[in-house]
């Protein structure tokens, strides 16, 4: 029986500011949760988003015992952003990361820290990149940096290195089952499972190397895009064809001593790296004599292949972690997520990377699973932002969420409940010229349009309607019949601007009309 003060309490903690007194927040039903997060795992890579050749079994069960959210966007497509914005609720220009590779600004609060006055534990374990430790976390065992693939050092709360043999999405698996499987059990949890994978230069676990060699991969229809009238588009550096390289990206004649990523395998790790690599695709490839197109569609393939074995792992580790919780019966009182930290481009537009505020690097896959909340099924097609994350989190732990956040929990959303929710949402990217070239921009996208300001090294408007153009081809920005369209999107946008307090953005978008 639920008494009428935990549904009062359950109630009660959905508004904004609200605290329970801890005699109410232990009365509620406090869930766990299993925060899978990948890096640089691509929608269009999964079985569950209408991928028919990638392999996502465990990825998929998530999404249909329960929701699937099919527009997530974040506020800006790069990792350490995404990452921050995961822990602050809030946009880079207010948690201080904008650009990738700096340290995140740890005396600001984090939700974790909320969920742990709630009495919650909480862990991050592998990939966070956030270059310092965040407070809110019991326990921390993160990969330094990118981290490795193979042999990969691990970095705890006290600063001490270790270095585990064997493979990084494997490793992150077992030290989190470890974690699990040591933890206070009087008490819920909250889990971070941070995985590498799928994060440049794609190397798969030994086991996986071939999966996909069957499959010959369609190339997207905007493969050849010449970019025309869209010069941001034109101007960056991270095509297939010219940025891709053939040794470190596609493992054609690897230098296997080489420092770094390639010297760290065990003698039988390698002699199977080797083996495949060397004997089989780099010998494919010198008899082949590519150039030109057959070039650049070969480099295609393998990456493709590449990528999705190294998923493989990623989908395998996550069942292995499904089948923890099956095990152990703590899967029907523990929320289980699986998200990326962005989109990425498989071969549109001739790309690789992520950064644009188009489609496919603007959403990032998310799938939950909440026994008894969630109806098995549920899809989310409303604009959720990764800034709605820990919001969301909060609120389903029954925490009481503080009022600086900027995101909004959406979990009647996940209930199938009707609610008010956005209509557009806020984008900006800042880091320029390195790695890629991508010259910085602001943007709204709305359920049909999308409005684009390029500023910095390219100053110019875009829009796009994605209905009529749903891979952004057609720049209708100053095309004739869209004035009124481009004016009411470009008032919207400066109502988010100022809505989210991006005051740089605000003079740039009113300069130059
Ligand atoms: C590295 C990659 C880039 C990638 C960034 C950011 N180069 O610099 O291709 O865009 O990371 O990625 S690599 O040769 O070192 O792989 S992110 O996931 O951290 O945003
Ligand atoms: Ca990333």
């Amino acid at each position: 029986m639920i008494s009428a003060a935990a549904v009062l309490a359950a109630l009660l903690v959905t508004v904004p500011g609200y605290k329970p007194k801890e005699s109410e927040a232990q009365q509620t039903t406090r869930p766990n949760v299993i925060f899978i997060f990948s890096d640089d795992h691509a929608y269009q890579a999964i079985g569950a988003y209408g991928s028919k050749l990638a392999k996502t079994p465990n990825i998929d069960r998530i999404a249909r015992e329960g929701a699937i959210l099919h527009n997530n966007v974040v506020t800006n497509s790069i990792c350490g952003p995404s990452r921050a914005t995961l822990l602050t609720g809030k946009y880079s220009h207010l948690n201080g990361y904008k650009v990738n590779e700096r340290k995140f600004e740890i005396n600001q609060p984090v939700f974790p820290e909320e969920l742990q006055k709630n009495g919650y534990q909480t862990a991050w374990i592998g990939k966070m990149h956030l270059g310092a430790l965040p407070h809110g976390f019991d326990y921390l065992n993160v990969l330094p940096g990118q981290g490795q693939y193979y042999s990969p050092d691990f970095v705890n709360g006290k600063g001490d290195t270790t270095r585990y043999p064997g493979y990084v999405t494997n490793v992150t698996t077992k030290l989190s089952l470890d974690w699990l499987n040591g933890r206070d059990k009087s008490k819920p949890f909250f889990l971070v499972v941070g995985h590498k994978a799928t994060h440049r230069e794609w190397l798969p676990d030994i086991q996986d190397l071939g999966a996909y060699d069957n499959v010959t991969f369609p190339l997207p229809a905007t493969f050849y895009d010449e970019y025309e009238n869209r010069d941001a588009a034109k101007n960056q550096d991270m095509t297939i064809d010219k940025t891709m390289r053939l040794k470190e990206d596609l493992k054609v004649h690897l230098d296997y001593d080489k420092r770094g990523a390639y010297n760290r395998f065990s003698p039988e790790e390698k002699k199977k790296f080797y083996d495949y690599y060397e004997n089989k695709i780099s010998k494919e490839f010198d008899e082949k004599k590519l150039s030109g197109k057959a070039l650049v569609e070969w480099k295609f393939q393998r990456y493709l292949k590449d990528y999705l074995a190294t998923a493989n792992s990623l989908d395998r580790n996550i069942g292995t972690l499904l089948d923890y919780l099956d095990k152990s019966g703590l899967a029907k009182n523990t929320v289980i997520i699986y998200a990326s930290d962005q989109g990425f481009y498989l071969g549109e537009h001739g790309w690789f990377d992520k950064r644009f505020i188009y489609e496919e690097s603007l959403k990032t896959p998310f799938v939950i699973r909440y026994p008894g909340v969630i109806k098995p099924g549920t899809q989310v097609n409303q604009l959720v932002s990764n800034i709605d994350w820990a919001p969301t989190l909060l609120n389903l732990t029954g925490t009481a969420i503080p009022k600086d956040i900027q995101g909004v929990s959406f979990l009647p959303l996940l209930k199938g409940q009707k609610t008010n929710w956005r209509q557009e949402a806020y984008y900006h990217y800042y880091e320029y010229p390195e790695p890629h070239r991508v010259a910085p921009h602001i943007g709204l996208r709305s359920s049909q349009y999308k409005i684009v300001r390029f500023y910095g090294p390219k100053d110019y408007w875009e829009l796009y309607d994605l209905k009529k153009d749903p891979q952004e081809l057609r720049n209708l920005y100053g095309v004739k019949g869209y004035e009124a369209i481009a004016a009411d999107l470009k008032n919207k946008l400066k109502d988010q601007i100022r809505k989210y307090k991006d005051d740089e953005a605000l003079r740039i978008v009113e300069g130059g009309e």
